[in-house]
């Protein structure tokens, strides 16, 4: 049957007098149909890619590009009158995730299936994600995020598994999200869940009772635990997750007729950062309940475990106390212990490599990287700094464990779904070989000096400005001019990202137009992410953000050369909307702490050019453009560690040496700022910029105005601009997912 007839039969009406929703679920039918007929992957070893967050982002345009069906899908619609971007907009978007860990799992899957691997991803169906972002009185607020639909990609399956908890078991329930690869592969995205959750339970924002272990267990992804009862919920969350997890492991395996004991050979798991780090133990338990002793199931589960680390913040590292764990999963205590035995045993001399510290608390990397056959970094520089500083014991007992795998994002959804434009213009130029095989994209470097190619390039990019300004309109009610430079600075709100200092900027900006001092050319910051709800701080800075953008955009004499946006709820349908219209990719960390960062490869791809430290995928960025392509700026990562080690750093003391640095903090709490804002917050955040900063900001702030003023000049510049544009999306092609994924295979997996 064709596409046409599957899809009318299924409407039961003809698509002109079909609804958007209607079409929406008439597709969602028509391509579960195709996707059951396609068979699922298999391997003589699989892969288990376990991880508390998946941020999947809408499945309806990923499934049709994947399935070969978007082209035929689109001009379908057209031709009676109906537009495919519309329909996709009545998909709920799922917000099983909180950045790019949680992204990165999601590409990672798309690109395991697209190259016909077999793997699936494990994870947990939070009813209510991580929560919807609302901004009233210019302040962020957290309420539910409902996106489970009775129908939906994510399908129900009766498989189960009991838990246990302390004394009592619960029993859980398996659900299935297809993942279809781009023209072959078919894995599963397993989601796991308690059919007693209780949503009603929810009340005031997103508030419920932490006790109720039954009712709540799957509410949100990473519920507040600011108090025991929350720890000992993501406790009880990250057991269940492992727990369904290692048993379906076995099940498969058993299933399969295949020795336990030889798992290895068949088995891989990856333990996304430390979530799923009671894997082990787990694992460990099972193998002993059949049979296989306890040293040789940690032997075994040694040889199918690998960790990634995704972070050197302390606070990720997570380090659970010993009472807490007794009482959720008693039962793992004394694996746990022998763990720690053995490791303390084995290293004696060297307290830091403890599992169990001298507080009782458990370390779960310490607990990984004793028992993990491999230990990875997401970037270059990440891992160099996990061997050489954060996790330096470590490297020195298991140099051999040690790799890097620099993270990639897939293509499918981060050029041919959302530019379909420049997916076709790099088409023209270059064929369609670069699909399945990025490398091929440098071709377009031919280009480089080809003047209708860069002119179309900068066509292009005018053109998804356009679109992104009338989104920008549509969603949050501004007016921005797609003349402007759009600088954007899009990911989770952390201090250590800064964008407390692009906000600073802005005021510099602001302050020098009020002095009669303009920009080369007019400029756009767009901003958008979501801060934790007790992480005041950032909060704090979302709060800065809204009320410059409602002291600037009102102010006729600055909009019409700086104009402030701050996307609410930003997700992956905001990212896709946006990311293609960037001209300046805003990626300014403090050097070292950004393990990698997946945007910035996202704005390379789409022909951004980067503003950036030397930190994280940055460097590589760089490396791969070459300096004359990429605007950095700022201390080194050396440098900065230099000064935590040395304590060097005194904000007061740039504050109190710079007059100009003095002048945008001394703003924050200006007339203009406080007869908009909220006084108790603009005061803490300077009082922590000038006192505290703990991301040193102020440090560099002068490079980062005066870098960024140096782009704005060469912006104006088309030539030089569109070429730095071209040679960017050239390069991009290391940043595949595939080719992370092909690298994860060929040193760590080996699925074969
Ligand atoms: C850890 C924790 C621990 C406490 C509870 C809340 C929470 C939430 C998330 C995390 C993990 C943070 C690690 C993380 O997201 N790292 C990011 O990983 C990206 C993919 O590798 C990478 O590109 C980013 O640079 C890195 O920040």
């Amino acid at each position: 049957m064709n596409f046409e007839e599957q899809l009318v039969g299924l409407l039961g009406k003809s698509i002109k007098e079909a609804s958007e929703a209607e079409l929406y679920t008439a597709l969602l039918k028509a391509v579960q149909e195709r996707i059951d007929e396609r068979q699922i992957t298999q391997g003589t070893k699989k892969l288990y890619y376990i991880s508390a967050e998946f941020l999947t982002g809408r499945q309806l345009g990923r499934n049709l590009i994947n399935l070969g069906l978007y082209e035929e899908a689109d001009k379908l619609l057209s031709a009676h009158g109906k537009q495919l971007s519309k329909v996709e907009e009545c998909e709920p978007e799922p917000s099983l995730g909180n950045g790019g860990l949680g992204r990165l799992a999601a590409c990672f899957l798309d690109s395991i299936a697209s190259l016909n691997l077999s793997g699936d991803g494990v994870g947990l169906r939070y009813h209510f994600g991580l929560f919807k972002q609302e901004f009233r009185d210019r302040k962020q607020y957290e309420v539910p995020d409902a996106w489970i639909e009775d129908l939906g990609w994510v399908r129900k399956t009766d498989v189960s598994f009991p838990v246990r908890f302390g004394d009592h078991v619960v029993h859980s329930r398996m659900y299935d999200l297809d993942v279809i690869g781009f023209n072959k592969g078919h894995t599963k995205l397993h989601l796991f869940d308690l059919d007693t959750v209780d949503e009603s339970i929810v009340k005031d924002g997103i508030n419920f009772d932490k006790k109720d272990i039954e009712k709540n267990l799957t509410l949100f992804l990473y519920p507040d635990d600011s108090d025991k009862d929350g720890q000992l919920l993501r406790i009880y969350q990250q057991y269940f997750m492992v727990s369904n997890a290692a048993q379906l492991i076995i099940k498969e395996q058993k299933d399969l007729g295949h020795d336990l004991r030889k798992m290895a050979d068949y088995v891989a798991i990856q333990i996304n950062d430390t979530h799923p780090s009671m894997v082990i133990p787990e694992l460990i338990r099972l193998l002993i309940h059949e049979g296989i002793s306890f040293k040789e199931a940690a032997g075994i589960v040694s040889g199918v475990c690998a960790y990634t680390n995704h972070t050197i913040l302390a606070e990720a590292l997570e380090k659970w106390p010993m009472e807490y764990l007794n009482e959720v999963v008693p039962h793992l205590m004394p694996i746990i212990g022998g763990l720690d035995y053995a490791a303390v045993c084995a290293y004696h001399d060297n307290k830091n490599l403890n599992i169990i510290d001298d507080q009782g608390k458990v370390h779960m990397a310490k607990m990984d990287m004793h028992y993990s056959h491999s230990v990875n970094g997401v970037a270059a520089l990440h891992t160099e700094i996990l061997k050489h500083q954060e996790l330096r014991p470590f490297f020195e007992v298991y140099p051999e464990k040690f790799n890097n795998k620099t993270n990639g994002i897939t293509f499918r959804r981060w050029i041919l779904h959302c530019n379909p434009e420049l997916t076709a213009f790099i088409k023209e130029m270059i064929g369609d070989g670069w699909l399945n095989n990025p490398a091929e994209l440098e071709r377009v470097m031919y280009f480089h000096n080809d003047e209708h190619a860069l002119n179309t390039i900068a066509e292009i990019k005018h053109q998804k400005k356009i679109q992104a300004a009338q989104f920008i309109k549509e969603k949050e009610g501004i007016d921005v001019d797609p003349n402007s430079i759009f600088s954007i600075q899009v990911k989770r709100m952390h201090e250590y990202k800064r964008q407390q200092m692009n906000a600073l900027y802005i005021i510099y900006e602001y302050l020098r137009i009020k002095s009669g001092v303009y920009p080369a050319a007019p400029i756009t910051a767009i901003f958008g992410g979501k801060a934790a709800p007790a992480y005041i701080m950032a909060k704090n800075v979302i709060h800065l953000i809204l009320c410059l953008q409602e002291l600037i955009n009102n102010d006729p004499e600055v909009s019409k050369y700086l104009r402030v946006v701050m996307l609410q709820n930003y997700n992956i349908a905001k990212a896709e909307a946006i990311i293609p219209a960037a001209d300046i990719s805003e990626q300014i960390s403090l050097a070292s702490k950004e393990a990698s960062g997946t945007g910035n490869m996202k704005f390379m791809l789409n022909g951004a050019v980067t503003l950036g430290t030397n930190d994280g995928a940055n460097v590589e960025i760089r490396d791969l453009v070459g300096m004359e392509n990429i605007y950095t700026f700022g201390r080194s990562s050396d440098e900065v560690i230099h000064l935590y080690n040395t304590n060097g750093y005194s904000a007061r003391s740039y504050y109190d040496h710079s007059e100009s640095i003095r002048r945008c903090v001394d703003f924050i709490t200006s007339p203009e700022l406080l007869a908009i804002g909220d006084e108790a917050m603009l005061r803490e955040l300077q009082d922590n910029l000038m006192n505290k900063d703990w991301f040193m900001t102020l440090l560099d702030l002068e490079s980062y105005c005066n870098t960024k003023e140096s782009m704005i000049y060469d912006y104006l510049n088309k030539g030089k601009w569109n070429r730095m544009m071209l040679v960017n999306i050239a390069r991009s092609g290391f940043f595949s997912s595939d080719r992370t994924i092909q690298e994860y295979n060929r040193d760590i997996w080996h699925l074969g």
